[in-house]
């Protein structure tokens, strides 16, 4: 993946309502994902009773309760976080697949833009320089959520 960062647009999120769902696996990893979106939220203007989040075990777990967060709690947008990290086996690379593949499927089955904020590294250190050093992934999700959300609310007004 690139590291390249494209420009947050300067978004007004006082109108929207975003779930965010969290694994505890590599839990110092995702709370630091948690922590930089959620400020990005709130500096952006969202309501800080319109951001609910949910713990979820692991990443795997995330695609299903992102859909019944979708389907029950009507938000405009949704975060999944989760950190994965290469281990002896190829189980990281199946749960990255499936997972990024399910958060896909609820997206458009149920028309609620779901960001992908699961992080799939080949080492501790990779993982920590996205979660915890120079590059703010939480903060990336968060204004994409933000973009997605505006867009949605612009593509779903009546005309
Ligand atoms: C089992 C497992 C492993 C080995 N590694 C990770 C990981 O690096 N990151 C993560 O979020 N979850 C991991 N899990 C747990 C799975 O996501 C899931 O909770 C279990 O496979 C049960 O479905």
């Amino acid at each position: 993946m690139s590291l390249d960062t494209p420009k947050p647009q300067s978004i007004n999120g006082a109108a929207f309502k975003v779930g965010i769902v969290a694994a505890r696996f590599n839990g110092v990893l995702v709370d630091a994902l948690l922590h930089q979106a959620y400020e990005t939220l709130v500096s952006a203007g969202v309501k800080e009773k319109n951001i609910r989040i949910h713990r979820v075990p692991g990443s795997n777990e995330a695609p299903s309760a992102v859909q019944l967060l979708a389907a029950s709690q009507k938000p405009d947008v949704l975060i999944a976080l989760g950190v994965l990290i290469r281990g002896d086996t190829i189980h990281y690379e199946v749960i990255a697949d499936a997972s990024a593949h399910a958060l896909q499927r609820v997206a458009l089955d149920t028309r609620t833009p779901v960001i992908n904020g699961i992080i799939v590294a080949e080492n501790q250190q990779q993982a920590k320089t996205r979660c915890l050093g120079k590059i703010s992934r939480g903060g990336e999700f968060a204004h994409t959520a933000l973009e997605m959300a505006a867009l949605k609310k612009t593509l779903s007004a009546k005309k």
